[in-house]
This record gives C-alpha cells, sequence and structure tokens, in this order.
C-alpha cells in the first residue's frame, strides 16, 4: 500500500503564496485520488506487489496490460509527483540551499537564481499539465526540464532523480491565480524548503 507524504503543517500555512483551499483541494482530492488509484490498480498485477514506487515507473514497459500500464503510469506518476511537491514546499522551510546542493547550483547554473530561470521557463513554456523538474542525472549533474501529465524523468530510465517538481495543472493555483501561471511560479519560490531539497540531493 501507497501512502500519502503525511503533511506536517495546517493547509493554511503557506498563505498568502499557495491558498488554504487550493492546498485542502489538491492534498484531500487530487493526492488523494492519485494515491487511491495507484493502490487500486497494484493490487491487480502482482508482479507489482512489493515493489518501491521508483521501481515501477522506471519499469512501466513490463505491465502487459496497456490499460492497467496507463493507469499505473498516470496514477503512480501522480503520486509519486505529489509526495515530492507535498514534501519540500513548507512554512519557514530554509531560504536558501546549503552545502553539497549549493555547491552543485553553482557549478551547474551559475547562481540560485540563474536555476530559478530555468526551472520557472520550463514550468511556463509546459503547453497545459504538467510539471518541470529539478533531477540530479547519473553523473551527479543537476539538470531542469519539463514534463507533460503526471510523467517525470523516472519514467526516461536514464537514471535521472528529481529533487524538486512545480506542479503547473491548473488545479495547483487556478483558485487563486486564475490563468496566471507566472504569478503562482513566482509564489512557489517562496514556500520552497531548500533543505528538504539538499535532504533528497543528498541521498540520491
Ligand atoms: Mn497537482
Amino acid at each position: 500500500m501507497f501512502s500519502q507524504y503525511s503533511l506536517p503543517y495546517d493547509f493554511g500555512k503557506l498563505e498568502p503564496h499557495i491558498d488554504k483551499l487550493t492546498m485542502e483541494t489538491h492534498y484531500t482530492k487530487h493526492h488523494a485520488g492519485y494515491t487511491n488509484n495507484l493502490n487500486a490498480a497494484v493490487e491487480k498485477d502482482s508482479s507489482l506487489a512489493n515493489k518501491s514506487i521508483e521501481q515501477i515507473l522506471g519499469n512501466l514497459d513490463s505491465i502487459s496490460d496497456t490499460n492497467l500500464r496507463t493507469a499505473v503510469r498516470n496514477n503512480g506518476g501522480g503520486f509519486y509527483n505529489h509526495n515530492l511537491y507535498f514534501s519540500t514546499i513548507a512554512p519557514n522551510g530554509a531560504k536558501k540551499p546549503t552545502g553539497k546542493l549549493d555547491e552543485s547550483i553553482k557549478k551547474d547554473f551559475g547562481s540560485l537564481e540563474s536555476l530559478k530561470d530555468a526551472m520557472s521557463k520550463a514550468a511556463l513554456s509546459r503547453f497545459g499539465s504538467g510539471w518541470a523538474f529539478l533531477s540530479v542525472n547519473k553523473d551527479g549533474k543537476l539538470t531542469v526540464a519539463s514534463y507533460p501529465n503526471q510523467d517525470n524523468p523516472l519514467m526516461d530510465k536514464k537514471g535521472d532523480k528529481p529533487i524538486l517538481g512545480i506542479d503547473v495543472w491548473e488545479h495547483a493555483y487556478y483558485l487563486k491565480y486564475k490563468n496566471l501561471r507566472g504569478d503562482y511560479v513566482k509564489a512557489f519560490w517562496d514556500v520552497v524548503d531548500w533543505d528538504a531539497v539538499g535532504a533528497l540531493f543528498n541521498k540520491k
């Protein structure tokens, strides 16, 4: 059974950057839905039992039933991506990366501002629903890329591991920001917890 990342703060705590109703709906409806649907899908294929979500998303081809494969791709992606999202945003999180993550950002992007620009561009240029991810590739280099729907770098099987993701589905921002995705992306940077991102980087 896969379970949602347990949010350690109240839904309203990210205001004014991300509003309470958006957080509550996103977590209790969208993320919960992906999680429940993933669990239901996994029960239908015994070869998926006891596998980690990373193993499942990195081996979607092994699911022979095409409908089931699509269900696992969409809901497993949704489950994983939202666990990443909710575990790397927080009220009063670390405002800047430190240590090895800080060094790598400077080496691979020049500065934190350049990294934010690259990721914001990826988020804004995604047509329709999807994500922008910061990942560590197999050589330890940081890379930015955008993906449609609930896809993510694990599905490419290149060894990229996501450590931060901006959800640019409209459900992530429409109640407060309406069509202004750019304003939401700017506000997202105010709630990133760089210590949480750094912990994922150090685990890579
Ligand atoms: Mn979402």
